[in-house]
């Protein structure tokens, strides 16, 4: 067993009542992941990424809500149907659109739900453009350069926050 599962079923073990929605959101060209550019975003699919949270995410407990979008204005309307829905917590890679959107840092801003950044590759040691974030000083965190493992990451920090919170 790899020390992120044997974390997962400690947590799981230590609080098995906490029960909250968790949405994740992908923004645009991720649907590409494992098919282009391996060496920079690595094999694994979106699919395999959403499978492996959508487990973890049982295991804790969590109804886990899973979505790509290459269209900033649906990624806006995801948000306003998440605060309608009453999610507790987002996990979103914006891509792109992490150096570019007002539109989903209003979003988030208007709606308040916590939520943790995510990049697959080390968006600081690639081009300079790409060290600006319209999310990260409205994060509860910020994880990056750790590939799919950054998106385990982020549901364990999220599992956490949200536990605190009881
Ligand atoms: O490292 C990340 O996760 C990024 O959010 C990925 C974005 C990039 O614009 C950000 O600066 C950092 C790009 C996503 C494109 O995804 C692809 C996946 C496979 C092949 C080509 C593109």
């Amino acid at each position: 067993m790899g020390k992120i599962s044997r974390l997962l079923c400690f947590l799981t073990l230590t609080d098995n009542r906490l029960m909250a929605t968790i949405t994740v959101l992908n923004g645009p060209n991720l649907n590409l992941l494992g098919i282009r550019e391996p060496g920079l975003y690595g094999n694994q699919t979106l699919a395999d990424i959403k499978h492996n949270l959508e487990q973890k995410a049982a295991e804790l407990n969590h109804q886990l809500n899973f979505y790509q979008n290459n269209a900033e204005y649906q990624i806006v309307e995801l948000i306003h149907e998440a605060y309608q829905a009453h999610v507790d917590f987002i996990i979103i890679n914006p891509a792109a659109f992490t150096h570019t959107s007002v539109a989903i840092r209003d979003a988030l801003l208007a709606t308040k739900i916590p939520f943790i950044e995510v990049h697959l590759s080390n968006v600081h040691a690639r081009e300079p453009f790409r060290k600006h974030s319209y999310f990260s000083d409205i994060a509860k965190g910020v994880i990056c350069g750790l590939g799919a493992t950054g998106y385990e990451l982020a549901l364990l920090a999220a599992h956490q926050i949200l536990a605190e919170r009881h």
